[in-house]
């Protein structure tokens, strides 16, 4: 792609901000503050700098010219593919053995159901008692229980393209890994997954399995990276149902929708094939696609990053437990969920389920009622 027409995609965003985003960056810089993920999580406020939504360096004009020069000529594609789209694909990155074993790691759940964190729409549920898992159960930061895991999201085209568009070395901040489609509505992550600066984010897309056709392929709008910000609250790039309420974020998901039709984007969906990898700028529209095939699974793993020198920002809510935990040079992890401070043989213990796993022993503790 010719470098004058990257600029011109860029343009339209930042610096010359559409209204909202220049009354967003004003908010912001007159000290308002970025909220954390509250909706299901009980987060808390997250304060705000001034440049929170500047993004990456691929989001600025001024820098791309200069930057995509000395990117490696492999690289370039995906780059522009990236700022031009909101993402862009890697065709087998992940070798299929490496999947195989991050696929039997995820169906070993059964066999140490209460090392998982499990979560089913929104909410926090019981792994133990879990046979398989359901339509729309998801487990979280599977990376913090497998040295396999970690290999595979970190695949050496992935770890390159990460540290290319954050110009520093990632974490992996949080995972989740479905066995059927999520039938998510479109949407884009920096209203659920909240880094210190919101759009310093990427998530990656793997494929588990070939994909079919009606399985709830991942469905994106491409260049919807470019959307007018929606505020929550007039300032927040992120939704706190308790703050926001619910029908801000049915607004949030339905602009998703006419800002596309205005501009006349079209959904499409990823047909991946086992070992392809998506990455996905912060602001991509994306979901699930309806489940049409019942009982076709849809294996596969998303992973959520931010740059090391930007913090994921439920650190602020686990400062005695926050470690990044370097995995192979400047690939690095964290969880909210695992003590990564006491990992034995590669795994971590959990230290945030939403209180299933103490309700679950609270219950176990209690003595039987006996009949008089
Ligand atoms: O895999 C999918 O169906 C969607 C996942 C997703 O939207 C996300 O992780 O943000």
């Amino acid at each position: 792609m010719r470098m004058s027409s990257l600029l011109d995609i860029l343009r339209f965003r930042k610096p010359v901000l559409p209204v909202d985003r220049r009354s967003a960056a004003l908010a912001l810089a007159a000290g308002h503050g970025l909220g954390a993920p509250g909706s299901q999580d009980g987060g808390q406020d997250v304060d705000a700098g001034d440049d929170d939504l500047c993004g990456l360096w691929i989001d600025d004009p001024l820098q791309l010219d200069a930057r995509r020069a000395g990117t490696p000529e492999d690289l370039v594609p995906h780059l522009d593919e990236f700022v031009r789209s909101g993402f862009t694909i890697f065709r087998g990155a992940v070798p299929p053995a490496l999947v195989d074993a991050v696929v039997a790691h995820t169906q070993s759940f059964g066999e140490r159901p209460e090392a998982v964190v499990l979560k089913c729409q929104g909410a926090y549920i019981d792994p133990v008692g879990h046979a398989s898992l359901r339509k729309g159960d998801r487990i979280v930061d599977l990376y913090a229980t497998s040295a396999d895991v970690r290999t595979a999201i970190y695949s050496p085209q992935i770890k390159r393209f990460l540290r290319l568009v954050f110009d520093d070395d990632p974490i992996a901040m949080q995972s989740i890994s479905f066995e059927f489609g999520s039938q998510q509505p479109m949407h884009q992550d920096t209203a659920y997954v909240v880094s210190e600066r919101p759009l310093c984010l990427a998530a990656t897309w793997m494929a588990l399995e070939d994909i079919e056709e009606g399985s709830g392929e991942l469905m994106y709008y491409p260049g919807s990276h470019r959307f007018g910000h929606f505020l929550f609250s007039g300032r927040h790039k992120n939704w706190k149902r308790s703050r926001d309420g619910d029908s801000a974020h049915a607004g949030f998901l339905g602009q998703l929708h006419s800002q596309a039709s205005e501009r006349g984007i079209r959904e499409e969906r990823f047909l991946a094939r086992k070992g392809d990898v998506l990455v996905w700028h912060a602001d991509l529209a994306h979901g699930g696609s309806p489940i049409r095939v019942e009982g076709r699974t849809r294996r596969s793993l998303v992973t959520h990053f931010c740059p090391r020198s930007i913090k994921p920002a439920y650190r602020r809510m686990i400062p005695q437990h926050y470690l990044e935990f370097e995995h192979e040079p400047h690939c690095c992890f964290t969880s909210r969920h695992y003590d990564l401070g006491r990992m034995v043989d590669g795994s971590a213990p959990i230290i945030y389920d939403g209180g299933v796993s103490k309700r679950r022993l609270q219950a176990q503790q209690t003595p039987p009622v006996t009949e008089p």
